[in-house]
């Protein structure tokens, strides 16, 4: 049995974590442990092999060449995109457009359906808890178009207000944007259920996976969001990549994007006719490398499974919350009752800065600030917090260290 049937069998932690180099490194004299994971996920050898296995062996320009390199550069490439079309299970492989990240893909729907699709008076709705990549797009088309933004807003407890949400939905609303788990309290939003709304209404919704890839089983499907969009790095792959799903309705008659290779039929001086799906929006040369290494990461979860995945997470999460509790005068900010393996929070008398600061001098590797959600912070009266976010390599002796290390913390700063 190979190493990797064995932990499809069971769900061994310290065997995953031998396959993340990583995790051996020190810091500051202590052995990393890292808790910042919503920020970006590190990356298993099998990863970084296939990086270096593509600039050894078979690095070409992709889609042009007829030589053996671009061939096999291509092949691989494009095998990303059908792994990624099972990873989330699209319908068809046209419908994964390659972006540089979840950040990229919203900005692209921003700018070609947007721009093609919403006039003067009409209404885009996003929530409180959005990343700054979900509200600023939307903000910019809005301005251009003098189009109105409405916001969801959130529970004390970090969770959507739905009748509200269902209050601010009318035919006047033409697109609801929405973050699937939220990056800075961990909230799962029942998309399911905002889609069916937003569709009764005619809006078309767009859901931001960023931080939902990694943790659920994402079927874009049965979730019937119009748009889904997410980045490799969260996923164990590499940074620069990412995926757009649309519908192919809507793909197919939005604008493009970027001009340039790769995206045209033909072009005369005259007139250029444009590339089909997915290619229409792929202009120029694509982040090859990554993007064939990304395969490597999707199957590593894949294989892994999931549901192991996410029982290994809820048990972290589960442990960590109810030892963060008892740390006298600390607050967990988002409570909700659906949770990825997240908790930010803050303590009385400290700033989130300094116990970042004091964490890492023992090696222990979190988020403070306001992680690029600044009115969800403005919503909770805070100026940022301190975020754990934990991934399935990470260990309840390491949420230990973190415990001692807060309460050191509390007692030098309070
Ligand atoms: N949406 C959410 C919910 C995110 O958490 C992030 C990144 C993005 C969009 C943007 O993703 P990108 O890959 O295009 O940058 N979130 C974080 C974070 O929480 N800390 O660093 C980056």
């Amino acid at each position: 049995m190979t190493e990797i049937a064995t932990i499809q069998n069971s769900f061994d932690v310290y065997a995953i974590r031998e396959q993340f180099p990583i995790l051996n490194r020190e810091v500051k004299g202590k052995r990393l442990v890292y808790f910042d994971n919503a920020a970006t996920s590190q990356k298993p050898q099998i990863v970084i092999d296939a990086l270096s296995n593509y600039y050894s062996n078979h690095n070409a320009n992709i889609h042009r060449g007829i030589h053996t390199l671009a061939e096999e550069a291509t092949a691989a490439f494009e095998k990303t995109r059908d792994t990624a079309q099972q990873f989330i299970h699209a319908a068809t492989r046209e419908q994964i457009i390659f972006t540089r990240g979840t950040t990229e893909g919203i900005n692209l729907v921003a700018y070609t359906w947007g721009r093609q699709n919403i006039k003067a008076g009409d209404e885009i709705m996003i929530s409180t808890m959005e990343h700054h990549s979900n509200i600023v797009p939307w903000q910019v088309l809005c301005e251009e178009k003098n189009a109105i933004l409405k916001i969801i807003p959130i529970s004390d407890d970090g969770e959507l207000l739905m009748d509200d949400f269902e209050r601010l939905l009318s035919p006047k609303t033409k697109l609801v944007s929405i973050v699937h788990v939220s990056n800075s309290l961990g909230t799962v939003n029942p998309v399911e259920r905002i889609i069916d709304a937003a569709h009764k209404v005619g809006a078309v919704v767009m859901v931001d996976g960023a931080q939902s890839t990694v943790h659920l089983d994402i079927d874009v499907q049965k979730m019937d969001c119009d748009f889904f969009a997410f980045s490799a790095h969260k996923l164990y792959g590499p940074t620069g990549v990412g995926v757009l799903y649309g519908k192919k309705d809507l793909l197919e008659s939005m604008p493009v994007f970027q001009g340039g290779g790769e995206m045209i039929k033909e072009v005369t001086f005259e007139k250029t006719t444009f590339n089909d799906l997915p290619y229409k929006f792929e202009a120029g040369t694509p982040n090859i490398a990554d993007t064939v290494a990304f395969k490597s990461a999707l199957d590593f979860v894949s294989r892994t499974g999931k549901s192991k995945i996410r029982a290994h997470e809820n048990e972290l999460l589960q442990y960590a919350t109810s030892q963060l509790e008892q740390i006298p005068g600390l607050k967990i900010i988002g409570k909700a009752k659906e949770k990825t393996s997240l908790v930010s929070f803050i303590i009385d008398k400290t700033h989130p800065q300094d116990i970042g600061i004091l964490l890492d001098n023992r090696g222990i590797a979190v988020r403070t600030g306001h992680h690029c959600t600044q009115p969800l912070m403005n919503r909770f009266g805070i100026p940022g917090t301190v975020r754990a976010s934990f991934s399935l390599y990470n260990t309840k002796e390491e949420i230990d260290e973190l415990i001692i290390g807060l309460q050191k913390a509390v007692k030098m700063l309070a």
